[in-house]
């Protein structure tokens, strides 16, 4: 039986069109990195959704004047055409707002209340006078009581990345009535016993190997500043009602529930989601960047270990820094960025994929700009791999007709080159090390390139060594097999095309090794150009 692989991106909150900092932050790698475990043949259950909960659901839906239910709906479509058009492989695109859900996470929080860990505390908490309502997590704005930054939410700082109770924040307000007065108020919330779990999470962690240092560094400040109780019910209409008696009128917290859907939205995908989540033997890589990474390095897998019933733990933690655009954040308030919806009417997604791969932020944030992007595509895509398609194809084709010339014994040197970069290529993606991937594949483009210009194929066509020339070319063809295999990750759609090429058709399996597999006089077409140069024209592009 092969082995069994679970990998989830995060879930998107669904209050925005999503922009190529989501694509590279998670859904993008996580997709990598799945197409990848498949091409392998492990047994892999990908899964992706929604994130529907919380208060930026419903302070968006509140801001457009529109019921939640709809709100979400809208938003959701756009990231589903998302989906769709950049070839995210998900299993299942899901979403949290489904009855399934719900009853998963209320046998949850039954568990985990039968086991003593939920306690019950009366805390102040800041309530909009105007509003008659507590103000929970982003529906109050205040200055962070550890950075300063004056926009922090309740729940957390985005410039600091702190964690914080809404009784904290100085200067507190509403954001959707600044101006109303808020008090202190009590009130009861029910806290998950986080701090219980301390000298077990830091036993986990450190079993873990080969996470993102950024990733290690995060959850080890977590451990080291000592973990503290955390409510997990709020003052709130949307979200998943609470089931217990007297919280009638709360609902979870959207980050109690969140990273739980990946679960209810494995079972929604497969009735053996099981197999993947209770199953020590299970590999569990989990993508996100890294203003996510808290949730997904203490507080989640604090309530796995503390439910003591099996579940999955993440293996491979990914997470990525930011990535900026024309040096600085991107955000739609500011229009700064790209947009998946506009991203495809600059280029098709290959083109996407690839060059954000390219500039994944691994280990730092990292600025892209188009200028970036149109250099990355026209000398990688479009010159070391679209260019050597069409020129093997062409040549061949004015020489020898439609069918593939005749080959001899694989050119050993050549093939030695390859395999040591296809080792490179295989180790950086089994360790979701993508820019460290994108050089190598690169790298294996760069050495057909150099072997034809070496070799000058249309020079031994002119000389008469027609079997000479015929046999580069067929070399040539070897490559172009091998580029379908090992491209498809990255570039599903070029590396069907390419696939295409062929009159039969060649698995695009994960090769161990370079390998001849094409046929002497199999028949091939040649193909339409596979990428087209980019070209900036506007000023505004070519930053
Ligand atoms: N929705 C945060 C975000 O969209 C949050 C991730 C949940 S992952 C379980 O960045
Ligand atoms: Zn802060």
């Amino acid at each position: 039986m092969s082995k069994k692989y679970l990998i989830t991106s995060a879930l998107p909150y669904v209050n925005n069109q999503l922009h190529i900092g989501h694509l590279i932050g998670c859904l993008l790698p996580s997709d990598v990195y799945a197409r990848f475990c498949r091409a392998q043949g492990r047994d892999v259950l990908y899964i992706g959704g929604s994130d529907e909960h919380g208060t930026t659901s419903e302070i968006g839906a509140a801001r457009e004047n529109m019921a939640v239910e709809d709100y979400v709906e809208k938003y959701r479509a756009k990231h589903l055409d998302a989906v769709r058009d950049f070839n995210l492989s998900f299993d299942l695109y899901g979403r949290t707002h489904t009855k399934l859900h719900e009853k998963l996470m209320h046998e949850l929080f039954a568990r985990l209340d039968s086991l003593g860990m939920i306690e019950e505390k009366s805390s102040l908490q800041p309530y909009s006078v105007n509003e008659k309502k507590f103000l929970a997590d982003r529906y109050v704005i205040g200055t962070c009581p550890h950075c300063g930054y004056e926009k922090a939410y309740g729940n957390e700082c985005e410039k600091c990345g702190a964690s914080l109770d809404p009784a904290e924040l100085k200067n507190p307000h509403s954001a959707i009535d600044p101006e109303s007065p808020v008090e202190m108020r009590e009130t009861k919330h029910l806290y998950f016993k986080l701090s219980k779990m301390q000298d077990k999470l830091r036993t986990w962690i450190n079993s873990r190997v080969g996470w993102p240092k950024t990733a290690i560094k995060i959850a080890n400040k977590w451990l080291d500043e000592g973990l503290h109780d955390n409510p997990i019910t709020r003052d709130l209409k949307w979200g998943i009602p609470v089931n217990k008696p007297g919280y009638e009128d709360k609902v979870f917290y959207v980050w109690f529930d969140a990273p739980w859907g990946y679960v209810s939205i494995s079972q929604a995908a497969n009735d053996d989601w099981a197999s993947w989540w209770k199953n020590p033997d299970c590999h569990y890589a989990e993508f996100m960047a890294k203003d996510n990474v808290s949730f997904h390095s203490v507080f989640f897998p604090a309530q796995e270990l503390a439910m003591d019933d099996n579940w999955k733990t993440v293996d491979m933690l990914k997470g990525f820094n930011f990535l900026n655009f024309n040096g600085a954040k991107i955000s739609k308030s500011t229009g700064n960025g790209i947009f998946l919806d506009e991203a495809l009417n600059i280029a098709p997604s290959d083109c996407w994929r690839y060059a954000l791969l390219a500039s994944a932020p691994e280990t730092d944030d990292t600025d892209f700009t188009m200028t970036r992007f149109a250099e990355i595509v026209n000398k990688d895509l479009n010159g070391l791999l679209g260019n050597f398609v069409s020129r093997v194809c062409k040549l061949s084709n004015k020489n020898f007709g439609d069918t593939i010339p005749n080959g001899t014994a694989m050119d050993e040197t050549l093939a030695h080159r390859i395999n040591e970069k296809l080792a490179e290529l295989t180790g950086a993606l089994d360790a979701c090390e993508f820019r460290k991937s994108v050089v190598a594949l690169r790298d294996i483009y760069g050495i057909a390139n150099e072997y034809m210009t070496e070799k000058e194929p249309w020079a031994l066509v002119k000389n008469g060594n027609t079997a000479g020339a015929a046999a580069v070319l067929n070399e040539c063809f070897q490559m172009i097999d091998l580029f379908a295999r090992i491209s498809a990750p990255v570039i599903p759609d070029a590396a069907k095309k390419i696939q295409n090429i062929f009159e039969t058709a060649h698995d695009l399996s994960w090769p161990t090794m370079y390998e001849h597999r094409i046929a002497n006089g199999e028949k091939f077409t040649v193909p339409e150009n596979l990428f087209t140069r980019i070209e900036l024209n506007n000023e505004k592009d070519a930053k």
